[in-house]
């Protein structure tokens, strides 16, 4: 006979040896507390297949809603619920492959992983603009990539993994008119941050569905909140989205769109109703609130002497220390249980403040890494 309350006591002891976002340590990762409606509705729903929309009406309400409520932020109408901004991401680029002749995709150097990844499973042949990591890509050596080798994609961020940094999307934008190519904005991180920070003045740049976007990543699962997995793509019409959507004779509904078969419905659920349990107002104070911890944490590095910190614009602080490499340091922080990423590109560390940090956080990193640069 298994004893239940024995692997309940195996679970209690493996959940409290596991980081979590309430004390504070994880300081790196893009991921946050998920809002208690958010895990409640996935709790509720966790029975729920969200490849059967048919069945369980209620994930294709929900995720019809979530579409139409977050796609009025950038303009955009037609979408799906994803498992994250890499399933986006690869929908994105296998949409325009479908769409577009060409075997060539375009990205700032500074684009995430996740669009290696597709590039590598759909076989086409991406190449790289070198880009300054803490620099938006530069639009004339675009426009000169673009004439010289002809992709069918280009792939900017709104919200770049490493330092945050935004990609001119409207000047891309009229780019793919004048030259007929598709456009993906990558705003997996950036999406749910950016027109509220635009709105106080602190963005310059405007995210939306213009007529040369062809697509947009934005994940629910890092500044939206929600529980993971989730992510919605959005594109600029109905038959790109066809494109993403597979006929499968059995089911009711006749076709299941998304590289998932059966897939968790209750994350649906979950996102539409952290979604509209946070709101508007919340979306907004919680972006103005990660900027103001960003500039305290920001402005108590620069005076530590042995650190050197970089420029930012959306809440991601990179450091580099003079005394310990990148790797040792992250180790000692680690030691003091304060998780940190590692942006590889300026050889540094990373700081995603996220919508659970408060002040009190950042100071626990400040202070180790003040006796960590002691004299
Ligand atoms: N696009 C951007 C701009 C991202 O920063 C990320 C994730 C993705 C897409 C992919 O999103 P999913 O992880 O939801 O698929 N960046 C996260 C981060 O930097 C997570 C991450 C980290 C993902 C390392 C992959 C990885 O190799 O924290």
């Amino acid at each position: 006979m298994v004893d239940y309350s024995e692997l309940m006591s195996e679970l209690d002891e493996l959940y409290k040896n596991t980081p979590k976002h309430v004390d504070g340590g994880i300081l790196g990762s893009m991921t946050t507390w998920p809002h208690r409606i958010g895990v409640e509705a996935f709790l509720r729903f966790i029975h729920v297949n969200g490849n059967d929309p048919f069945t369980f009406r209620a994930v294709a309400e929900c995720e019809s809603k979530l579409v139409r409520e977050v796609g009025a932020l950038f303009n955009a109408e037609v979408g799906l619920h994803t498992s994250g901004g890499t399933e986006s991401n690869i929908l994105a680029v296998f949409a325009a492959r479908k769409a577009a002749k060409g075997e060539t995709v375009i990205a700032p150097s500074t684009v995430h992983k996740s669009v290696d990844k597709a590039c590598d499973l759909m076989n086409c042949k991406l190449l790289k603009i070198p880009t300054h990591p803490l620099k938006p890509v530069d639009l004339k050596t675009l426009e000169e990539y673009v004439l010289k080798y002809k992709p069918f994609l280009v792939i900017i961020t709104a919200g770049t993994t490493e330092t945050g940094v935004v990609d001119p999307v409207e000047e891309a934008s009229e780019l793919a008119e004048k030259h007929g190519f598709l456009l993906h904005v990558d705003a997996a991180y950036g999406g749910l941050l950016i027109p509220f920070l635009r709105k106080h003045g602190l963005i310059k740049t405007e995210l939306k569905m213009s007529s040369g976007v062809t697509s947009i990543t934005v994940d629910m699962h890092k500044n939206g909140m929600a529980p993971i997995p989730s992510s919605l793509l959005f594109f600029n019409n109905e038959e790109l989205k066809e494109k993403v959507c597979f006929d499968m004779d059995y089911m009711p509904s006749g076709k299941s769109c998304g590289l998932l078969g059966t897939r968790p419905g209750g994350a649906v659920v979950a996102a539409y109703y952290t979604w509209r349990a946070i709101g508007l107002n919340g979306y907004e104070e919680n972006a103005l609130r990660m900027m103001r911890i960003a500039h305290l944490l920001h402005s108590e590095l620069k005076q530590i002497t042995g650190i050197e910190v970089y420029p930012f614009n959306l809440p991601i602080i990179t450091f580099k220390s003079r005394r310990y490499s990148s790797d040792l340091l992250l180790n000692k922080l680690a030691e003091r249980k304060l998780y940190l990423y590692k942006a590889p590109s300026l050889n540094a560390l990373r700081v995603v403040i996220m919508p659970h940090h408060r002040e009190e956080h950042l100071y626990a990193l400040i202070k180790a890494l003040r006796e960590l640069h002691q004299l």
